[in-house]
């Protein structure tokens, strides 16, 4: 008999020309609106006997034999096809996020693997949001780089994913057409607990707006989540305090319910904003300009943040504005080193 993980192999070779590939849709919210905005597709397997598979039990042996490659354009192709079909209802408009793997991100055809998928469904462009992983941004960096400009020349929009738990920088983020950075789930959990997670989250929320991306936190469970990420800034949330990962067909009645958690949440008003001291702005730029590391650089606005929401917002803000200031002067100094954290699952 075949050691275990060549039988997994063969059965997946086989799964992904059979009907076991299922895809569900977990709904995007924007904070500020309490609306659904869009939904992520995540791959599933409906085993024949082990029932309902997560990626993490089968994606890693798909990454590592390839497999990933045809297991992820069939994902695409039904993703689009689903969301195209989606005429009227509650879904209508939603954007539809598709994940790429690093190995995915680095084929040569993924730019026709999403031409044609965007063809054939009919799905405008503008719908499609890709998820990437930093690591797949960091760690090819040539052929990925010109992968995702060609596919945000389609229309498409980028999101980076996973993010805070790669070695990002500035240099990197402003190469790429990047629309939107999420925010690692372990840092969304640890909220609260840890005041270097909280800063870590106000510094994504920062250097996204600094890039002019979208922020979306994953994994938010509960309400005190959600409420802290708005007053960071953070614009958009999925997890499971408004629906988890469902099918398509159950989408009408996720989608009520994940406006029914997000209405009292947008209703609360915001706290007035409050710009940045210049004097603890102009301290920031020092230190990003020794080399001084996000962390680093959060832990000091974290420090001098007042710990009311103004405060949580103005955090944020600070290292927006800091960091934008960096980008646009180009003088980027050393990349910005974040701790490297277990790779999430894909697809
Ligand atoms: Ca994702």
């Amino acid at each position: 008999m075949l050691p275990a993980h060549q039988r997994l192999e063969a059965a997946q070779a086989e799964v992904v020309e059979r009907d076991e590939i299922v895809v569900h849709y977990q709904p995007v919210v924007d904070l500020n609106a309490g609306t659904v905005v869009g939904v992520e597709a995540l791959v599933r397997w409906q085993h024949p006997e082990r029932g309902l598979l997560g990626p993490a039990s089968f994606l890693p042996v798909a990454e590592t034999t390839g497999l990933v490659v045809p297991l992820g354009q069939r994902v695409l192709r039904q993703a689009c096809a689903e969301a195209a079909r989606w005429p009227d209802g509650p879904g209508v408009g939603l954007d539809v996020e598709v994940n790429l793997s690093v190995r995915q991100v680095g084929h040569p055809d993924v730019v026709r693997a999403v031409r044609e998928a965007l063809e054939e469904s009919g799905l405008p462009a503008h719908r499609l949001v890709i998820d990437v992983t930093e690591s797949a941004v960091m760690e090819d960096a040539g052929s990925a780089r010109s992968a995702l400009h060609d596919l945000a020349a389609l229309g498409v929009r980028i999101a980076v994913d996973d993010f805070g738990t790669g070695y990002s920088s500035l240099q990197h983020l402003s190469r790429y057409p990047v629309g939107a950075l999420k925010v690692d789930r372990s840092f969304v959990h640890a909220m609260g607990r840890s005041s270097d997670d909280d800063a870590i989250v106000s510094s994504v929320v920062g250097l996204a707006h600094a890039v002019g991306a979208r922020c979306v936190a994953e994994g938010v469970e509960t309400a005190e989540q959600a409420t802290s990420l708005r007053l960071r800034g953070c614009e958009l949330a999925q997890g499971n305090l408004f629906s988890p990962a469902v099918p398509a067909a159950d989408l009408p009645r996720a989608i009520d319910l994940c406006l029914a958690a997000a209405a009292p949440l947008a209703a609360n008003g915001l706290a007035p904003e409050v710009m940045p001291d210049p004097d603890v702005t102009a301290r920031i730029r020092a230190m990003h300009a020794t080399g001084a590391s996000l962390h680093t650089i959060a832990a000091a606005l974290n420090r001098s943040g007042a710990r009311h929401p103004a405060g949580l917002r103005w955090h944020a803000r600070a290292v927006a504005r800091v960091l934008a200031d960096v980008v646009e002067t180009a003088a980027l100094g050393p990349d910005l080193p974040l701790p490297r954290r277990p790779d999430a699952e894909r697809v």
